[in-house]
């Protein structure tokens, strides 16, 4: 990917043909709601993560593809700096405001505030003055609060919109970054994984993204294997609970805490990964220095203070961030070993895609295993809806499945040969969707195969 790379805008004789009913869809609807044409459409894509859970905010890498459901918004611009936000779906209530100075609500994340995130990194990016105003009808299809990004998709779609609404030219890599920073204005401290994944995915291939700098190589998946997503039908919105920053804190604390014994400059290293870089050392010393730093058990805050010679005022503002003030107990060693695990595992899965290593799917089956019994018990970051869809993959014959996105709910992903996909899906749907009416609502949505899909892009009316 290099850093020239550009999101493609293409003509209307290029709209792909499983694009072309809803592209006719929305701009009929458009001009239906704001009395006028759209004058070009922006998509962009959710994502499912194929391991490397709770990592990319360490700065560890990770393996996402893109997925087919996405976000599109058709767009026209107005002369009175007003934007006026509408969504196909009337849940998500209409929005105006003014172009610039408007205020991102953290407390209650409704829609349009991810719409914002966008919108107002690009123009911080740019540092554009006089942002046109913007007419937007919003059509979703990534399950929501499932784990599969639809919040990034938003984020990304926003951010792509603003951009060339304004005619600036922003690259793939500099819009992936500026959209994994901006969506922190709705609260949350994820990494990047989602945004990148989102402007840099290709039809047909799954991505092991790195960070700092931010860049992507292909991974050719073993032949013959396909992924499915089963949804627990449990919704989490991270935005909503303390859940991803309290675990985003407890790496910190648990980095700052052995950078402090080494004699580091602590204050300076927020990050697992960061630390592992200035140490040079390898996934089995970092996993024995979590051995010999932390006890198993909960910190309480005083003594983390203690640990740290600092007051708790310092480190509220050294280490913690808004939601998490309130926080009065920390686990430190479980948190730092799921990390480290994880990010050993992703380098693993890349190294048998690569390698086309003899039993392949075996392989990736179990340290997808592997990262699902870590997120169950190390992290903390699935429930028992997710655990139990996961097991009835393994039942129905998966060679391997785990909670993929943030977790507490939302999806799984197995790793299925392709031909058994069809018999693999009835046998999940009778054990886990059929046993409750509110699971087999929409069932095509909540269980499917995906292959790697494409990145974002811009079509022109
Ligand atoms: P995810 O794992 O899907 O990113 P989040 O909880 O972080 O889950 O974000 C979900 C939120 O994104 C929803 O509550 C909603 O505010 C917003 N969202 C998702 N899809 C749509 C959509 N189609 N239209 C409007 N807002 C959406
Ligand atoms: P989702 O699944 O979209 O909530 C979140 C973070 C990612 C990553 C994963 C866990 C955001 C926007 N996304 O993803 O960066 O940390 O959790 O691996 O915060």
């Amino acid at each position: 990917m290099a850093a020239f790379d550009f999101v493609p805008v293409l003509e209307r004789n290029e709209v792909p043909a499983d694009m072309e009913k809803r592209y006719i869809n929305l701009t009929k609807k458009f001009e239906a709601h704001f009395g006028c044409k759209p004058t070009y459409l922006c998509r962009a894509p959710g994502r499912v993560n194929l391991i490397g859970e709770h990592i990319d905010y360490c700065g560890y890498s990770v393996l996402p593809m893109a997925i087919q459901q996405d976000i599109v918004m058709a767009i026209c611009t107005n002369q009175s700096q007003q934007l006026h936000l509408v969504n196909t779906d009337p849940n998500f209530k209409s929005f105006s405001t003014s172009i610039t100075g408007f205020v991102i609500n953290k407390e209650k994340p409704e829609w349009h505030n991810y719409v914002l995130c966008g919108l107002k990194g690009i123009a911080e990016f740019s540092k554009l003055e006089n942002p046109v105003g913007l007419n937007i009808l919003a059509d979703g299809t990534v399950p929501r609060s499932a784990g599969l990004s639809s919040s990034s998709a938003l984020v990304c779609c926003a951010g792509l919109t603003m951009m060339h609404a304004n005619n600036l030219k922003i690259s793939k890599l500099e819009l992936a970054d500026i959209c994994a920073k901006c969506e922190q204005y709705i609260g949350t401290q994820g990494g990047g994984m989602d945004q990148s994944i989102c402007f840099l995915a290709e039809a047909g291939k799954a991505k092991h993204i790195e960070f700092n700098p931010l860049r992507s190589t292909d991974i050719v998946l073993p032949s013959g294997v396909s992924f499915v997503i089963c949804n627990s039908c449990k919704e989490m919105n991270k935005a909503a609970t303390s859940h991803f920053n309290r675990r985003v804190v407890e790496d910190r604390l648990a980095c700052q805490i052995m950078a402090k014994n080494k004699e580091f400059e602590w204050r300076k290293l927020r990050r697992l990964g960061s630390l592992q870089e200035t140490l040079g050392c390898s996934f089995e010393d970092m996993l024995q220095l979590v051995e010999d730093t932390f006890k198993t058990t909960p910190y309480s805050k005083q003594e983390i203070c203690q640990l740290l010679e600092v007051t708790e005022e310092e480190l509220n503002a050294e280490s913690l961030s808004d939601n998490t003030l309130q926080l009065q107990e920390f686990k430190l060693h479980d948190r730092a070993k799921h990390v480290f695990s994880e990010a050993s595992r992703v380098l693993q899965f890349k190294k048998v895609c690569n390698e086309a290593q003899k039993d392949a799917n075996i392989l990736l089956g179990n340290l997808m295993n592997e990262s699902h019994a870590s997120c169950r018990d190390l992290y903390e970051c699935s429930c028992p809806e997710l655990d139990e869809v996961a097991e009835a993959c393994r039942k129905a014959g998966a060679f391997g499945a785990r909670l993929t996105g943030a977790g507490w709910g939302g999806c799984a992903v197995a790793i299925v040969l392709t031909k058994e996909v069809p018999d693999f899906i009835k046998s999940v749907h009778s054990t886990f969707y059929s046993v409750n009416a509110k699971r087999e609502e929409n069932i095509n949505d909540k269980l499917f195969a995906t292959e790697p899909g494409k990145g974002a892009v811009i079509y022109k009316v």
